[in-house]
């Protein structure tokens, strides 16, 4: 396994940290599981902050795997209870971060298995095809849901984005991990 060590912290574009490895940046709405995600990936319980509060990640965090590549945990959106101004700072940072970034090799868009699209999340997967970024959509939460209703929910899912893959994924039970941390490292890059 790989060394994993907590980078940066950013608010704001200008603490970005320096443009080296590739980075895997995980996207979704506020207590989608993004934090629980990046969690399992590394095997690691506590290195990202999980809360059951949403809306607790503000800012942008990268973490570093060996020295192969970042894993980048955003600020959740679409929770309801953030005013307005934070919204807006969401969108600046991560207009900055998703549009500018050299290094991001491949978003991956989480959503709530349980819940399927929701506009908060088509507006963030439609602003991607437009600036043709690369994502790979991840339904969460996966274990929460009887085989009859994860079927259900993963078609109404694939139904939205024909062709494209959705990986199903549980941090409690790993279900997922090992097929997402394939995707992440045959992903041009690592060495
Ligand atoms: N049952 C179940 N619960 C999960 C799973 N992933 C996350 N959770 C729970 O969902 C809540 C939110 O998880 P986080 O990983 O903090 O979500 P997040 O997307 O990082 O949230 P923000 O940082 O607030 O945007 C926590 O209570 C987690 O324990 C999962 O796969 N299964
Ligand atoms: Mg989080």
């Amino acid at each position: 396994m790989f060394e994993v060590e907590f980078q940066a912290s950013a608010a704001t574009p200008q603490q970005f940290p320096p443009e080296t490895l590739p980075e895997f940046a995980f996207l979704g709405r506020s207590n989608v599981g993004k934090s629980s995600l990046l969690n399992s990936l590394v095997g690691k319980k506590r290195l990202a902050f999980v809360s059951s509060t949403p809306g607790r990640t503000q800012t942008i965090n990268f973490y570093r795997v060996g020295d192969r590549f970042l894993l980048v945990d955003l600020p959740g959106y679409g929770y309801a209870r953030i005013p307005k101004s934070e919204s807006s700072h969401w969108k600046a940072l991560a207009d900055a971060y998703l549009l500018g970034r050299q290094t991001l090799e491949l978003s991956l868009l989480l959503v709530d298995s349980r819940r399927g699209w929701m506009d908060a999340d088509r507006q963030l997967r439609d602003y991607l095809e437009h600036y043709q970024r690369p994502y790979l959509v991840v339904a969460t939460k996966i274990d929460k849901l009887n085989r009859k209703e994860e079927n259900q929910s993963m078609a109404a899912m694939r139904a939205e984005v024909p062709g494209r893959e959705i990986m199903p994924f549980s941090a409690l039970s790993g279900r997922g991990v090992r097929e997402i941390w394939q995707t992440i490292t045959k992903s041009k890059t690592p060495r």
